[in-house]
């Protein structure tokens, strides 16, 4: 497609597409978009961030990413959803327009773009980055176990060949590097949301530690009201806690980095479905999951506005 009107949501893109994309959202909403490059992928690939903004200078933001795991498909095109509705409805939705009259919000669509190409042209199950490991011939590091907190301990491996391998040391990756600099640089997140699948749950910290974060009651009322809007649309049932409560234990992941920042609003979401197609996810489901995940997201937004004035 010449224009990001004629682009196909319903269906899985690869990414070459993907970065097309964004460039032509970009070329069409010129005052609201731009395009930030924060660094590259270790096969050399640009690490694009999607800035919408309505103005003003360094305002309090919001950041949400997809794809830090490439074989989450589901994740990826949610998010190339998420940008086209967000150029559609600003004006027009007053809770998107309020929310963008006081904050901006970045989003990274492919944090993961080595591993996602690999699951185009290789294995769609990969989910690590793509760097070899010295010593090894495993290649990848989960780069959501990679983060410096918790680093290391339970809830992640420290053999290459693992799906959850951490790394040789925090931000080993460059694509997780190159988030750390432009958040600690940026210095004003009040959000901060992590787009996975699968299996349906809105989670925050902790994944390293049983300890409750200092905000666990108020991101647990949240999560709740989060989660009923999502729900609203195709009932889609959704369970919330903390990811060690929740899913499992894990360590060194985005979350609990982003919170012991000081981003209070930090989320971790796993889309649809809870195991039936799994990362497979059909085609004819991209929509709606990324329609009720919006509400979701809305929510989180809007009460993050509210409280960060
Ligand atoms: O999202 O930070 C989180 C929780 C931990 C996730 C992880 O293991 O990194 C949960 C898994 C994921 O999305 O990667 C869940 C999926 C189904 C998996 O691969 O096990
Ligand atoms: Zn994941």
């Amino acid at each position: 497609p010449k224009h990001t009107d004629d682009y196909d949501y319903g269906t899985y893109h690869s990414g070459d597409e993907i970065y097309r994309f964004q460039d032509m959202l970009v070329a069409e909403n010129p005052r609201l978009v731009s395009k930030i490059v924060i660094g590259r992928s270790y096969e050399g690939r640009p690490l694009n961030v999607l800035k919408f903004s309505s103005g003003g200078r360094n305002r309090p933001a919001i950041w949400i990413h997809s794809g830090i795991h490439s074989r989450e498909w589901i994740s990826q095109a949610s998010g190339t959803w998420f940008a086209k509705k967000i150029v559609t409805d600003f004006g027009r939705d007053p809770v998107l327009t309020a929310i963008l009259d006081h904050v901006d919000i970045f989003l990274e669509i492919m944090v993961n773009p080595d591993g996602f190409y690999y699951t185009h042209a290789i294995n769609r199950m990969w989910r690590k980055t793509r760097k070899p490991n010295p010593g090894s011939s495993c290649v990848g590091t989960d780069p959501n176990r990679n983060w410096d907190a918790g680093f290391g301990t339970a809830g992640s491996s420290n053999n290459p060949c693992k799906q959850t391998y951490h790394g040789p040391m925090p931000h080993s990756e460059s694509e997780v590097k190159a988030i750390v600099d432009f958040i600690r640089s940026h210095g004003n997140l009040k959000a901060f949301i992590d787009i996975h699948s699968y299996s349906q749950r809105l989670m925050y910290p902790y994944g390293y530690t049983k300890t409750p974060c200092r905000d666990q009651i108020e991101l647990r009322d949240l999560a709740r009201r989060a989660v009923t809007d999502l729900a609203t649309l195709y009932g889609t049932p959704y369970k919330y806690g903390s990811v060690i409560n929740t899913i499992y234990r894990a360590s060194g992941i985005t979350i609990d980095w982003a919170y012991n920042q000081g981003i209070r609003y930090s989320y971790t979401m796993e889309l649809r479905d809870t195991g039936h197609h799994g990362f497979l996810l059909p085609a004819n489901q991209i929509i709606p999951t990324a329609e009720e995940t919006w509400l979701g997201l809305k929510s989180i937004m809007s009460y993050t506005k509210e409280n960060t004035k």
